[in-house]
């Protein structure tokens, strides 16, 4: 078991857990930050770093009375543990993440944490429109044992180029790994490769991308800016963008934030294992395998398929999905049903 401290920042003791003798050692607050001496006396696991590869961006399972279930949950680590999943991002925008409280989230990375830490990379969607948020959300996830934070840009507002760059910065000075997400088509702003390169100057905390723009010449677009600025170090590349991902990582970026993954993680990890040999035959042979599930997972909004096709693979027990979203169009049921099958998942 890991004896860890699961306070938050935001939670007062009274609500916390703690499995190790240093439970009140520098954690009597409510609201202040812990500092990384206090996260290293709860004896905590150091955060591993980011792998290439296939991370998947986790679904969270509910139960018919709205919570989350967490049994379910728990089969999905382990899902992913015995299916090669190199990376796990979890409380994402698949993971419904802006629709769960403070207190949710921390049941989730809890069992993040218990079931993966140490095995497979824990990146943690912390993302929100008011820094102030993304500030609390990443300090708790660094609280609870995460390795990283996926942090969009911030959507709706449309923050200037400068603006992304300073608050990609300050949630890197807190002191977890940063990735940046760029998903213009959700924002409405475009993290351009310049401002993506000055991220990377500005802090070493910052160490990847997930690029959703589908643009595969966005690879070289981010590699030439590094050369030019001379940054001295390579920022983790993923693709965000499934139909695009295998082309994505054949041209030399390192991996994905995959919604397929959820369905398909064996698969999409030997793809992008083909795809950084540089074997294209091999992975476009299996992107064919997978490429209507690519397509037809988002033939509603994301993750209404994806969990649909979930149930259907009996790997959670109810597609359902938190108020606005819904559960998947009865019409689209033999769409999503044909892809799985495509894949020769079912
Ligand atoms: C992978 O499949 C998608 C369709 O989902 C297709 O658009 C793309 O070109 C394929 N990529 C490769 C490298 O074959
Ligand atoms: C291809 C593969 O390794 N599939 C495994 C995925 O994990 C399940 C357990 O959840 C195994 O039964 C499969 O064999």
């Amino acid at each position: 078991m890991i004896t860890r401290i699961t306070c938050t920042a935001i939670f007062t003791t009274l609500l916390c857990t703690s499995t190790n003798a240093f439970s009140n050692v520098g954690i009597q607050r409510s609201g202040k930050i812990i500092s990384k001496t206090q996260v290293k006396a709860s004896n905590s696991a150091e955060p591993i770093p980011l792998k290439k590869g296939s991370t998947v961006a986790l679904v969270t399972p509910f139960l018919p009375n709205g919570d989350i279930d967490q049994e379910g949950l728990r089969t999905l680590f382990r899902f992913h543990k015995e299916n090669q999943t190199d990376g796990l991002c979890v409380l994402g925008t698949t993971g419904e993440a802006s629709l769960l409280t403070m207190e949710e989230r921390k049941i989730v990375l809890d069992i993040a944490v218990e079931e993966c830490k140490g095995t497979i990379p824990l990146l943690i969607g912390t993302g929100a429109i008011n820094p102030v948020e993304v500030k609390e959300m990443t300090l708790q996830a660094m609280d609870c044992g995460a390795d990283a934070a996926l942090v969009v840009s911030p959507p709706y507002i449309k923050p200037p180029q400068r603006g992304l760059v300073d608050h990609f910065t300050n949630i890197a000075k807190l002191g977890l790994p940063v990735v940046v997400y760029n998903v213009p088509g959700r924002t409405g702003v475009d993290v351009t490769p310049a401002s993506i390169g000055l991220c990377s100057q500005m802090h070493e905390n910052i160490v990847g991308v997930k690029e959703a723009t589908g643009d595969v010449s966005r690879v070289k677009a981010i590699r030439d800016v590094e050369k030019e600025i001379n940054v001295g170090r390579e920022l983790l590349l993923y693709s965000g963008d499934d139909s695009t991902e295998a082309e994505f990582v054949l041209s030399g970026g390192d991996g994905c934030i995959s919604v397929t993954a959820n369905v398909a993680p064996k698969q999409m990890h030997d793809m992008m294992m083909a795809a950084l040999d540089g074997n294209r035959d091999e992975t476009m042979r299996i992107n064919e395998t997978l490429k209507s599930i690519h397509s037809d997972i988002f033939c509603e909004s994301n993750p209404i398929p994806a969990k649909w096709a979930m149930k259907r693979l009996g790997k959670i027990d109810n597609a359902i999905c938190r108020p606005p979203l819904a559960e998947l169009d009865e019409k689209f049921h033999s769409v999503v049903e044909a892809a799985l099958g495509g894949a020769g998942l079912i």
